[in-house]
């Protein structure tokens, strides 16, 4: 029995060192931060500071539960508990490359997916510059 509260108590003091960061959209049809390095169990939190903006998951570790999509100008926050790469863009601009790259816990392993989305020319390039930017300070 003492065991489970041990465990109980070290669970809880992990989470006491996961983070929050956050994203605004910008008036340039453009995510604050494009590429997110984040641990197992951080947060992100997605800010409408400008309007016409949202979030739409369009891969990560497990396609059968990513985030759902969010409304136009609103706040979003997800908890990411899975490590991999995930990726989103915003569903009125993404051909145009508003798109954003996270890697939780450093893991790379679902880069082939990731690489293999279907995207418009220009979200290519900008997805091959983020996957770039995400393994220079991996
Ligand atoms: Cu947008």
């Amino acid at each position: 029995m003492k065991i489970i509260y041990l465990l109980f108590f070290l669970l809880l003091s992990l989470n006491i060192y996961a983070g929050t960061i956050q994203i605004e959209f910008t008036a340039d049809d453009s995510y604050s931060v494009e590429v997110a390095k984040i641990d197992v169990g951080d947060t992100i939190e997605w800010l409408p500071k400008n309007e016409g903006h949202n979030v739409e998951f369009l891969g990560g570790p497990d396609l059968n539960s990513l985030p759902k999509k969010s409304d136009l100008n609103a706040f979003y926050s997800v908890t990411f508990n899975l490590p991999g790469i995930y990726l989103y863009h915003c569903t009125p601009h993404g051909n145009m490359g508003m798109l954003g790259l996270i890697v939780v816990g450093n893991d790379f392993h679902n880069l082939e997916d990731i690489e293999g989305i279907e995207l418009s020319h220009l979200a290519k390039s900008v997805l091959e510059r983020f996957i770039r930017i995400a393994k220079s300070n991996s």
